[in-house]
C-alpha cells in the first residue's frame, strides 16, 4: 500500500530552534532550563539528522528505483573528525542552525566544539577514507563505507614530561546521535574450525562445508554521510561484534560467573580498539579477526542487498564495484570466492571472474614492513577454507605466469601469494594484486614506483592492471568549513563557482597582483594565527609572536616523514641565531604535532627531542624570542582545522620515494601556505600545478635515495663536512638538551653516523639552505602573500572530487 510520507523538515530558523526545544524535550527528556551543554548538542544534532534522513532515505530510494551501480569502499579506518558542521554546512543550513540556537541562548560554535572527534584511524589513509565518503556523495555516486565501529578510536596522546603517553580514546561515552543501530542487518561471522569436503573432483571443482569452531554475530551502525549541497546522502555502515549467547547459562548457574561472559567478551573484544600502528605491521591475531570479520559482514550484507535488487549473483560486477582500501580488507578476495562457490553454488571459474572484476585495489604504501602478510599457520588456524581457496587462487596464477608468461622460479617466488622465505606467509598485497581488475596507486611517483619495485613481477604478468589515482581532499572541510574568513575573501572575489568545482579557484589567480586582494588575504591569515597562538598559550602557555613566520609539520611521527630533520635545523637555526645577533633573523614558531606507535621507540624519542629541544630553546633569553618550537599535543583532525588554516610554511619532507602521496600537503596550500618539501608524492604533482617559483623544493630525488641505498653511502663524511649539522649532532648526542640523561640521544645520532637509512644527513645541507631560502622570501610581504594567493589558486585540482570522478570514470564505470 502507499504509506503517507512525512512532510520534509524546514531549515529556517524558527522551526529549528523550535524542533530542537522539542527533541530537547522529548528524545533527551531534559526542560531547557536546565539542559546541559551536552544535552543542547544532542538536541541540536537530532534536528540536524531529521533534515539529513530526508535526503538520505531519496537517495536510497533513488538508487534502488534506477538500478545505479553501487560502490562499496572497505576500510578499516575512516578517521571522520566531528560531522556536525561537516552536515549542517553540506546542506547549508548553517547560519540558520546558528540564528536558531542563538535564539534560545546557544552558541553554536561551543556545541559543535562538543561533539567528540571520531578518530578511527591512524592518519593519512583514514582521512582519506573520510574524505572520499563526502565526496562520493558530493558527486552523486551511489556507495557505502564499510568499516568497523570502534569504541576506542586511535589512543588520545598526552605529554609527561616530553615523552608521549596514551590514553584511551572515549569518542561514544556519551553516546553518538549521529548513529542507528540496525538491529535486522546482522550476521554470523566464523572462525576456525574444519573443513568437510564433498565429492572427489579436483581443487577446484569440490564442494566444502567450512564448520567453525567460534561464531559472533556483526551486527550494523550506519551513519549518514552528505554531500555537498546535500545532492546525496550515503551510508557509513560500521559493524560491532557480538556474541551469539551473550550469557552462557549453564556456566552461570554452575557458579562460573565469568566463564559465563567468556563468548561476550570474546566478540566485544573484537570491535574494541583501533589498531594504533600506522606503516608498521600489526602482526597480532586480534588484527587478522578484526580484517576477517568486517570482510565478511560487508561481502555478506552486499551479497543480500544484491539479490534481494536482482536475483543473481552473476550479475555482481555490473552494479557492484568493491574497493580495498589497502590490504586490510584483502581477506575478501577469498572471503567472496568463498560465498559464491560454498554458500551460493558457483562453480570455481566464473566465481574467479566475477570476483576479479567486482574488485579494486589501492595500495598506499611501499615500505616493506608495512605490506601485510600473516604466518600460514596462523591463517590456516583461523581462516582455514580461505586457506585451501588462497592455494586453489595460486596454483592457477602461478600456472598462467609460467605458461603464459614463462617467468623463472625468481619471478614465480615474487608474484606467488605465498612467501617461502623463511616462515611461510599469506601476502595479502598480491593477494589483493591478484583479485583485482584495477589495483592504483595514490600519486603518479608513488604509482611508477609501484610498478617498479614491489609489484613489478605482478604488473609484468598483468600489465594492464596498475593505475594512478592521485589522491585529494575535500575542499568543504578543508577550506569552506576550517578557514571561513578565506572562504569568504575568496568569494567575494571570483563569485560561487569554485563552490562546485575547486578548479574554478584558479580565476583567484589573477588577484595574486592585486595590492587590496593580498592585504585582506594577508589578514585573514594573521586572524588565523592568533587564533592558534591563542591555542598554545592556553594549552602549553607558550607565547608566541603571530607576525613571526609559522612553520608546521604535522602528521603522524615516523622516521621516513622526517620531524628529525626539522628538529636539527631548528638546534642549528639557534646555533646561528646565538653567534650571529648580529643577523637580520626572520622571526619563526616551529610548530609539530602528531602521534607516534606506541610500540615505535624511535618515534616516541623523536617527540621527546623535540619537547626538550623546545623547552631550552623557548627559555634562551639569548634568542630573544626569534625561534619558539611547540609540540602541540594529541593530534587530531579536529585540531588540524586550526593549524591548516595558520600555517605560512607548510613541511612535507619526507625521504623521497617514501611518502606514498601526502595530503596535508594539498591541505596547507590550499589555505595558502607555502610548501617547503622533497620530490616525494604528491609534492611532484603539486610543484606542477603551483608553479617552480611558489613552493621550495629541496633535497635527493627518489632515485638518487634508491642508488645511495643500493651503492652505500657515507653519512659519517657527509656530517664531517658540514659543520652546522655536527656541531647540531654534538649539541644533541652529548645531551646539551637532556642534562637529566646525557645518553638519551646518543643511539639516535649514531645511526645517522651509521647507516642514515632515511638520507637526514645526506638532505640535511640543502634543506638548511632552502629553509634560509624561505627566510628572504618572507622579508618581502608582497611576493610572499603573491606566492601563497597562487597556491590556493592553483590547487583545485587536488580536490577529493576530481579524484572520486576518476574513481568512477576508470575504475567503478559508476556514477552519473
Ligand atoms: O593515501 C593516503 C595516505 C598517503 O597520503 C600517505 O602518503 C601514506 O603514507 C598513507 N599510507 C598509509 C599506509 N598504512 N598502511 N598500511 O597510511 O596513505
Amino acid at each position: 500500500a502507499d504509506l503517507p510520507a512525512p512532510a520534509p523538515r524546514s531549515g529556517d530558523s524558527a522551526t529549528l530552534a523550535a524542533d530542537i526545544i522539542e527533541r530537547l524535550t522529548y528524545s533527551i527528556g531534559k526542560d531547557a532550563k536546565v539542559a546541559k551543554p551536552h544535552d543542547w548538542m544532542t538536541a541540536t544534532i537530532l534536528v540536524i539528522r531529521d533534515r539529513v534522513i530526508d535526503r538520505w532515505m531519496a537517495s536510497t530510494r533513488k538508487t534502488y528505483e534506477d538500478g545505479s551501480k553501487r560502490v562499496y569502499y572497505l576500510s578499516l579506518e575512516f578517521l571522520i573528525g566531528r560531522l556536525t558542521r561537516d552536515a549542517v554546512s553540506n546542506l547549508e543550513m548553517l547560519d540558520e542552525v546558528r540564528e536558531a540556537l542563538q535564539s534560545l541562548g546557544v552558541d553554536f560554535d561551543a556545541v559543535a566544539a562538543l561533539e567528540p572527534d571520531a578518530a578511527l584511524g591512524n592518519g593519512g589513509l583514514g582521512r582519506l577514507a573520510a574524505c572520499f565518503m563526502e565526496s562520493m556523495a558530493t558527486v552523486d555516486i551511489p556507495a557505502y563505507g564499510y568499516g568497523i565501529r570502534y569504541v576506542h578510536g586511535l589512543f588520545k596522546q598526552q605529554m609527561s614530561d616530553g615523552w608521549q603517553v596514551e590514553l584511551p580514546e572515549t569518542w561514544l561515552s556519551h553516546g553518538n546521535p549521529w548513529e542507528f543501530p540496525r538491529r535486522e542487518s546482522a550476521y554470523e561471522i566464523g572462525f576456525g574450525g574444519s573443513v568437510d569436503t564433498i565429492g572427489n573432483g579436483s581443487d577446484e571443482t569440490q564442494r566444502c562445508i567450512w564448520k567453525p569452531q567460534e561464531r559472533m554475530i556483526a551486527v550494523a551502525y550506519d551513519t549518514p554521510v552528505v554531500g555537498w549541497r546535500a545532492k546525496r546522502v550515503n551510508t557509513l555502515r560500521l559493524w560491532t561484534a557480538q556474541p551469539i549467547d551473550p550469557i552462557l547459562l549453564d556456566a552461570f548457574n554452575a557458579g562460573d560467573h565469568i566463564g559465563a561472559l567468556r563468548e561476550s567478551n570474546k566478540a566485544e573484544a573484537l570491535a574494541r580498539v583501533l589498531y594504533p600502528a600506522d606503516q608498521t605491521p600489526a602482526g597480532q591475531e586480534l588484527r587478522l579477526r578484526q580484517e576477517y570479520f568486517f570482510s565478511s559482514a560487508s561481502l555478506q550484507d552486499i551479497l543480500r542487498r544484491h539479490l534481494q535488487q536482482y536475483g543473481d549473483l552473476r550479475t555482481l560486477p555490473d552494479k557492484v564495484a568493491i574497493q580495498l582500501n589497502d590490504t586490510h580488507p584483502a581477506v575478501s578476495v577469498a572471503e567472496l570466492m568463498r560465498l559464491l562457490i560454498d554458500v551460493h553454488r558457483m562453480e570455481f571459474d566464473p566465481a574467479w571472474d566475477i570476483t576479479r572484476k567486482t574488485f579494486s585495489y589501492t595500495n598506499h604504501t611501499l615500505l616493506p614492513e608495512a605490506l601485510e602478510s600473516w604466518p600460514v599457520p596462523l591463517f590456516e588456524r583461523l581462516l582455514p577454507r580461505h586457506m585451501q581457496l588462497v592455494y586453489a587462487i595460486n596454483a592457477k596464477v602461478l600456472r598462467q605466469a609460467r605458461k603464459e608468461r614463462g617467468y623463472d622460479e625468481g619471478q614465480i617466488r615474487s608474484v606467488s601469494l605465498i612467501d617461502e622465505g623463511g616462515e611461510r606467509r599469506v601476502r595479502m598485497g598480491n593477494l589483493a594484486f591478484i583479485g583485482s581488475h584495477s589495483i592504483n596507486g595514490v600519486s603518479a611517483l608513488h604509482t611508477d614506483l609501484m610498478k617498479q619495485t614491489v609489484f613489478s613481477d605482478l604488473h609484468g604478468l598483468y600489465p594492464d592492471r596498475i593505475n594512478n589515482k592521485t589522491n585529494g581532499i575535500t575542499p568543504r572541510r578543508w577550506l569552506m568549513q576550517c578557514n571561513p574568513e578565506l572562504f569568504k575573501l575568496i568569494r567575494e572575489a571570483i563569485g560561487d563557482d569554485f563552490m562546485d568545482d575547486a578548479e574554478a579557484l584558479s580565476a583567484l589567480g589573477k588577484f595574486a597582483d592585486d595590492t587590496e586582494f593580498r592585504t585582506r588575504f594577508a589578514a585573514v591569515k594573521r586572524e588565523n594565527k592568533i587564533k592558534l597562538s591563542n591555542l598554545v598559550a592556553r594549552r602549553m602557555g607558550i607565547r608566541v609572536d603571530p607576525s613571526a613566520l609559522f612553520d608546521i609539520q604535522i602528521k603522524r611521527i615516523h622516521e621516513y616523514k622526517r620531524q628529525l630533520l626539522n628538529i636539527i635545523e631548528a638546534v642549528a637555526l639557534y646555533d646561528q641565531i646565538r653567534s650571529h645577533p648580529e643577523l637580520d633573523w626572520t622571526p619563526r614558531v616551529k610548530f609539530f604535532a602528531g602521534k607516534a606507535a606506541p610500540s615505535y621507540h624511535n618515534a616516541k624519542l623523536i617527540i621527546k627531542l623535540a619537547n626538550d629541544i623546545a623547552r631550552v630553546i623557548n627559555n634562551d633569553p639569548s634568542v630573544r624570542g626569534l625561534l619558539k618550537i611547540a609540540f602541540i599535543p594529541n593530534y587530531n583532525v579536529s585540531l588540524a582545522e586550526i593549524m591548516v588554516p595558520a600555517a605560512d610554511l607548510s613541511e612535507q619532507i619526507s625521504t623521497a620515494g617514501m611518502e606514498a602521496s601526502g595530503t596535508g600537503n594539498m591541505k596547507f596550500a590550499l589555505n595558502g601556505a607555502l610548501t617547503i618539501g622533497t620530490l616525494d608524492g604528491a609534492n611532484v604533482e603539486i610543484k606542477e600545478c603551483v608553479g617552480d617559483d611558489n613552493i621550495i623544493i629541496f633535497g635527493l630525488t627518489a632515485a638518487e635515495v634508491a642508488e645511495r641505498r643500493a651503492t652505500g653511502h657515507d653519512p659519517r663524511g657527509i656530517i664531517e663536512s658540514s659543520p652546522e649539522l655536527s656541531q647540531a649532532l654534538t649539541a644533541i648526542a652529548s645531551g646539551v638538551f637532556s642534562p637529566d640523561d646525557r645518553n638519551r640521544y646518543g643511539d639516535l645520532i649514531a645511526g645517522l653516523y651509521d647507516h642514515d637509512w632515511f638520507m637526514v644527513a645526506a638532505d640535511f645541507d640543502a634543506y638548511a639552505q632552502a629553509q634560509r631560502q624561505v627566510d628572504s622570501l618572507w622579508v618581502d610581504e608582497e611576493a610572499w602573500y603573491r606566492r601563497t594567493i597562487l597556491n590556493t589558486a592553483r590547487v583545485g585540482w587536488f580536490s577529493s572530487d576530481r579524484t572520486i570522478r576518476q574513481y568512477a570514470k576508470e575504475i567503478w564505470k559508476a556514477g552519473p
